[in-house]
């Protein structure tokens, strides 16, 4: 199966109680979202596998992959698309052993280093980043332009950029040959979150129309 990585939103549940965030999901699928990834950090292993549960009615009710951030089990449980984990995880060879080739396997880097690392370990895709200052992730490390470049030049996997990603700097990226943007504030956090996820579309040059 061919995946699109255009524009794939990340929840957080923060920003909005879950009902309305389920909602926003819905929207910025509507407006052009083509994956989504779950992503708790501090909710009860049962919250999470409900609230995957919940969100995989949505994201297959369009058929767009559903993503589970860092725990394999639930991914497993739910028979999402794949798993997404950062360096601090599961290591990425065990987590593709555990997870087999029919489902994806996504990986946070910041550097070159790490990233020829994950696609050597089994990784699928890569996120990169933060590419520009946010608040939504406290101790995201700021990955220079130049690192992202370098990353873009040598690995052939698909690559999406997280970290401040908004409709005013989603341009830029088109043209690195960047895959996808990887959003959560400037979606989540609208109000319109159909119309959010048309305009960053549009402006990285993919829109849906
Ligand atoms: N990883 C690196 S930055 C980030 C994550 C999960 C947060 C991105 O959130 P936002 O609101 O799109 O800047
Ligand atoms: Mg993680």
């Amino acid at each position: 199966m061919k995946i699109d990585y255009t524009l794939y939103l990340v929840t957080d549940s923060h920003i909005v109680n879950r009902q309305e965030l389920y909602k926003r999901v819905e929207q910025a699928i509507l407006g052009g979202c083509t994956m989504v990834q779950l992503r708790e950090k501090d909710i009860s292993s049962l919250d999470f596998y409900r609230q995957a549960l919940e969100l995989k009615q949505i994201t297959e009710k369009y058929r767009v992959p559903l993503i589970i951030n860092d725990r394999v089990d639930i991914a497993l449980a739910v028979k999402a698309a794949g798993v997404h984990i950062g360096q601090n995880d599961i290591p990425v060879s065990v987590v593709k052993d555990i997870i087999g080739r029919n489902m994806l396997l996504g990986v946070s880097v910041t550097s070159l280093n790490e990233a020829e690392q994950a696609v050597k370990d089994g990784a699928n895709y890569l996120g990169v980043g933060a590419i520009f200052p946010t608040k939504t992730k406290k101790d995201a490390v700021l990955v220079p332009m130049g690192e992202l470049k370098k990353i873009r030049q040598t690995i052939k996997l698909p690559i999406v950029v997280i970290g401040g990603i908004n409709k005013e700097n989603a341009k830029i990226f088109a043209a690195m040959g960047i895959d996808g943007l990887a959003v959560i504030s400037a979606i989540i956090a609208q109000p319109d979150s159909r119309e959010a996820a048309l305009e960053i579309r549009e402006e990285f040059g993919k829109s849906k129309l």
